[in-house]
């Protein structure tokens, strides 16, 4: 996979893709990850991305002719990529959305910022908007790193076989159970009998209640809906 991202802080992006699942990942050829500053995509002596709005108004808003001559710079003939736009206004991100964007064979990720982008670009360059929840960030950088590292985790490899996406939170739809390692007692709390029974229906059995229970009562939301993206993970 292919992943472009669009941004005015490629500093502020680049740490975020240089360790752990995503660094194995890059260095296996498993993804491709590239990070442009918007900033060479313009073509005046102060590279200037931004303008005062048409109307009047406070801050700022994104001119258009740099994420045009940038999107359409990258893009090859063959391979056009699925473009999206980091907003507040965007589609919710969830593991559903996550799992739709892992299946993409590119994508073109634009970092805006808050205040706002020219309507054009929304209207005739970007596919898809996306927002990672109800609340603002000062720019979509955060965004693409937790965008990035959810699809990237998801690609076939990504996850050594020590690691189940599968097994994950969300993927059947409930939280977690309750995890524990050495020591069996520590400061007087003891690790649940069960777990050191050796009986492993026993556990499997407990684990499953712990994880209806902690879903009921953390995100009742879940077991609502009916949702399960299960399915569709591999
Ligand atoms: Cl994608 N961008 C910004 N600026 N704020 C957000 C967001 C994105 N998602 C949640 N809040």
């Amino acid at each position: 996979m292919r992943i472009d991202v669009i941004t005015i802080f490629p500093p502020l992006l680049a740490g975020a893709f240089e360790h752990s699942i995503i660094k194995r990942a890059r260095d296996g050829g498993i993804v491709d990850i590239q990070i442009h500053d918007l900033r060479e995509y313009t073509d005046d002596r102060h590279r200037t991305v931004d303008d005062s709005p048409y109307g009047g108004g406070a801050g700022m808003v994104m001119k258009p002719e740099p994420w045009f001559r940038a999107v359409e710079s990258l893009r090859p003939q063959g391979n056009p990529g699925h473009v999206v736009l980091l907003t507040p206004q965007g589609r919710r991100l969830e593991q559903r959305l996550v799992q739709e964007m892992a299946a993409e064979e590119r994508l073109i990720i634009l970092c805006g910022r808050y205040e706002g982008v020219d309507e054009r670009i929304r209207e005739h360059l970007v596919d898809d908007e996306v927002s990672i929840g109800d609340y603002i960030l000062s720019g979509g950088e955060p965004a693409a790193a937790v965008l990035v590292d959810a699809v990237v985790r998801l690609q076939p490899g990504a996850l050594g076989s020590s690691h189940s996406v599968v097994e994950e939170s969300f993927s059947d739809g409930l939280l977690e159970y309750p995890q524990y390692t050495r020591p069996p007692e520590f400061r007087g709390w003891r690790v649940p009998e069960i777990l050191l029974s050796g009986d492993h229906g026993a556990v499997e059995r407990w684990r499953r209640e712990q994880q209806i229970e902690r879903t009921r009562t953390r995100r009742p939301d879940l077991l609502l809906t009916g949702d399960d993206v299960s399915e569709t993970t591999s």
